[in-house]
């Protein structure tokens, strides 16, 4: 039987937008765009350009599952061969010719069975299905810190790097001791005149060999995909895997244990000034944060032009920042490296679906999605890494290739013109959040009391509260009961 024409709209040419792009051409879809706001592909790898920018998971499995790159220079390899890691696999699959970059969508409303989307150009594009894949961490959160303008040098947030400030002989304050900060400190220590680290809350820091890979075994790799695979997959990367989620899930609190002494272990043998180590030493369980992994942070921060600030921050001031004990630190410049505001996502684009319910009264007390893919009143609408999707440290890139194969399934039925629209049932997404956030609350973020971007507004954590297994089994096909569908 003939299959239906489909044009498809992506909104963004990250990581998971070159995947709709990959996946799309290789269904035999050809009429599709992927609109990107700014000038090249790459998404968080575009943006974050700041010194020291690396990958927090293991190279190797930050990788397309179909594109793994044995050439990967280490295990936590610069950003810069991240991105061009998108770059050249976008150019690879025929992607690029289907992007239309500096094309930001301001709206997009379903009328008539079919997806309306406004450009800021004052464009318009009529689509059957749209993918967004707009990324999770990419709206800066700027702290509410008292005089934050009143500074007379160089401030700017760690996503909006300002490569155009010297940094040499300069006194730099980083703010923030997620992994972005840390991986500033370790970078910058030793490169400016001095850079201090304002620590609001020390984080465990969990060691890791980022020993580069050498040309033999980048040869290897290269020569044999089964090395590689079998590199990635060790017993003990496996392993810790397992018990990380068990962790996080609270299935098995004994496996807390080695990630506490492995950390305490590096902490310990690691600083060897007791005033320093006691002020680096978290009071919090490991894994309620996201844990931070690094190769060199307590080295940097041991530095002698390193310094660890861990007095409150009262104010900033013309000539840098007062903290509580009423010292005022002298600097050039100020990084805030304090995160992102986790629930955006498509926002601030204005989404209208059926009977005018819009993404902002759908959302207006927290982002919700059913299984992060699919809302309802919003058929044909599909999000990759949309809310509450992350999944514990794994990777992302992961995360999307196997919600694509879901979303596959839902524009396979449209194709076939078994039904012209398909969104998840009010029903099943209510059933889902219940059962969500009853096992959200069971979650070592939740139970352990600590503040960090995983919580949402009122503070119920907003990644998937369930293990790997359970989300790669709900991935593999929908389960139609609970989907809404239209034009059958
Ligand atoms: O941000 P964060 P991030 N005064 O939200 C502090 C991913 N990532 O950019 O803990 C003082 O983790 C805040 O303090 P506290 C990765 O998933 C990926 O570092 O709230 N401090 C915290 O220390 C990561 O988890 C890669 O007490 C203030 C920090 O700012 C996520 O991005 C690389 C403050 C924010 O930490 C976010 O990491 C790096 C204030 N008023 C990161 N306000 C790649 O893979 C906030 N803080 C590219």
């Amino acid at each position: 039987m003939a299959k239906r024409s489909i044009r498809v709209v992506v909104i963004g040419a990250g990581m998971a937008g070159i995947l709709a792009g990959i996946k799309l051409r290789e269904a035999g879809f050809d009429d599709f765009v992927i609109y990107e706001k700014a000038d090249r592909v790459g998404g968080t790898w575009r943006e974050n350009t700041y010194p020291g920018l690396t990958c927090d998971t293991p190279s190797h499995h930050y990788t397309y599952t179909f594109e793994r790159n044995p050439d990967w220079s280490s295990y936590l390899p610069p950003g810069p061969e991240i991105q061009d890691y998108f770059e050249g696999t976008c150019a690879k699959y025929g992607v690029d010719k289907f992007i239309r970059f500096n094309a930001e969508i301001d709206s997009a409303e379903f009328v008539e069975g079919r997806w309306h989307l406004h450009l800021q150009s004052g464009e318009r594009d009529v689509a059957d299905v749209v993918i967004a894949a707009t990324g999770v961490l990419h709206h800066p959160s700027v702290p509410d810190i008292k005089g934050l303008e009143d500074f007379r040098g160089k401030l700017f947030h760690s996503s909006r790097w300002d490569h155009n400030v010297p940094l040499e002989g300069k006194r730099i304050g980083v703010i923030g001791t997620g992994s972005t900060g840390v991986q500033i400190i370790s970078a910058l220590a030793g490169k400016a005149e001095l850079i201090e680290h304002y620590v609001r809350t020390p984080q465990w820091i969990m060691p890791v060999d980022n020993t580069p890979y050498s040309e033999e075994m980048r040869k290897s790799f290269r020569e044999d995909p089964a090395a590689l695979e079998a590199a990635m997959k060790t017993e003990e990367y496996l392993a810790s895997v397992n018990s990380y989620t068990q962790v996080i899930t609270r299935e098995n609190m004994d496996a807390a244990q080695f990630w506490k002494a492995t950390c305490l272990q590096n902490l310990e043998e690691s600083v060897t000034d007791p005033v320093l180590r006691e002020k680096l030493r978290p009071d919090h369980e490991p894994l309620c944060k996201r844990l931070i992994f690094s190769p060199d942070y307590y080295q940097a921060i041991q530095h002698p032009q390193a310094a660890l600030v861990p007095e409150q921050i009262e104010r900033i001031e013309a000539d840098g920042i007062r903290t509580g004990d009423g010292q005022l630190h002298k600097l050039d410049i100020i990084v805030l490296a304090t995160g992102f505001k986790a629930d955006q996502f498509m926002r601030p684009m204005q989404i209208t679906g059926t009977n005018g319910v819009t993404l902002e009264s759908l959302w207006e007390r927290r982002p919700k999605a059913y299984l992060a893919i699919s809302m309802p009143d919003f058929p044909n609408f599909y999000m990759l890494n949309g809310p509450n999707g992350p999944v514990g440290n794994f990777p992302l890139i992961d995360i999307a290739e196997h919600q694509w194969h879901y979303i596959a399934q839902m524009l396979e039925k449209l194709r076939n013109g078994d039904c012209t629209g398909i969104c998840a049932s009010a029903e099943a997404l209510e059933a889902f959040e219940e059962r969500r956030i009853e096992a959200a609350k069971k979650t070592v973020w939740f139970v352990g009391g600590c503040k960090s971007w995983y919580l949402d507004a009122e503070g119920i954590p907003s990644s998937w509260p369930w293990d790997y297994n359970r989300f790669v089994a709900e991935m593999q096909q929908p389960k139609w009961v609970d989907f809404d569908m239209t034009g059958t």
